[in-house]
């Protein structure tokens, strides 16, 4: 993991992304609950790891089968032997609500988890180390528009193509819809607080008289934030944006074959490695829009725990 917490610019700090954004957004896990699982945590059968695997009923909660980080964990499963083991197929809204049951009754839980997401600001949660790279070492996240589109509107186009921000950005929205915001106010109420930010985006673009625009999306809680946000500085330029929620294949397909006019949601180069191959040739790249992007397998601080290779198929 060395490689990629360089990557996201934390150098070697040596603390995870996850303490690095649990201080920033001051949320409220406790890190006096860090002593290790008391149940049946002994230090022997920590560090054997045989417990865990029993612990969790050798499941991994993920999210739905088309995201990139459900191949990226069968991956793990079979890099690391974990034959019996079985990831689960959930969505991101039910992987993030047994993680939260979970710790609150203090249990053990593994999920696929990711960077940018609220879920560090709200827990103390770790990054199972990945040493034999299953999870690649990270992405940026990726503009992607139809073929076509600067043609047809240059503004949205250029805006696009000058959106750009920060993964402590995305998470600020991110808290605020979790806390209960419905996702176009909350975009709304970020786009008025951040105008040194937007307009920066905007800068140059000319304005439009109600042209339609459709971007795509997947209900994954980073891409619900920042579809909203670009959503919402488009229709401040004047477009009548409709966003359109679709799984993770189809929404590579709609732009690729220029159903949908965009999406901001491509995690290059390792998490849709497989969509980049499958429908790279048939959209526009318009580059990163969020640097140092993370995925991989994350557990609550108070798992005796460190690394994907301390998990144990059944003996
Ligand atoms: N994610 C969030 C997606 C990309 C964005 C990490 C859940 C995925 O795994 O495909």
């Amino acid at each position: 993991m060395e490689k990629l917490w360089k990557k996201a610019g934390l150098g070697a700090a040596g603390i995870s992304m996850a303490a690095v954004m649990t201080a920033c957004g001051g949320g409220g896990g406790g890190s006096e609950e860090s002593g290790g699982s008391d149940d049946s945590g002994s230090s022997e059968e920590s560090s054997s790891g045989g417990g865990f695997g029993e612990e969790v009923d050798y499941t991994i909660t993920g999210i739905d089968a088309g995201a990139g980080i459900m191949s990226q964990s069968q991956q793990a499963i079979e890099d690391y032997g974990l034959s019996n083991w079985d990831l689960q197929q959930s969505s991101g809204a039910a992987m993030t609500s047994a993680l939260g049951d979970a710790i609150e009754n203090e249990e053990p839980i593994i999920v696929t988890g990711w960077t940018p997401h609220w879920k560090f600001a709200e827990y103390d949660l770790k990054y199972l180390e990945d040493p034999e790279g299953s999870f690649g070492d990270g992405d940026d996240i990726h503009t992607v528009v139809r073929q076509g589109l600067e043609e047809d509107m240059p503004g949205a186009y250029q805006f696009l193509d000058q959106f750009q921000w920060e993964a402590e950005n995305m998470e600020e929205i991110m808290v605020e819809i979790q806390d209960g915001t419905e996702p176009a106010e909350a975009a709304a109420t970020w786009v008025d607080e951040n105008e040194d930010m937007v307009s920066e985006w905007t800068d140059g673009v000319e304005e439009v008289d109600g042209e339609a625009i459709e971007l795509v999306y997947v209900a994954w809680d980073s891409e619900i934030a920042s579809t909203n946000v670009v959503g919402e500085v488009l229709t401040d330029l004047g477009y009548d944006v409709t966003l359109t929620q679709l799984e993770a294949g189809p929404m590579f397909a709609a732009v690729a074959d220029g159903e949908a006019d965009g999406m901001v949601a491509g995690w290059f180069p390792n998490t849709h490695a497989s969509q980049m191959e499958e429908y790279g040739d048939d959209y526009e790249d318009l580059g990163a829009n969020l640097e140092g992007a993370i995925t991989g397998l994350v557990v609550p601080e108070y798992m005796d725990i460190d690394s994907i290779e301390d998990l144990e198929a059944e003996e």
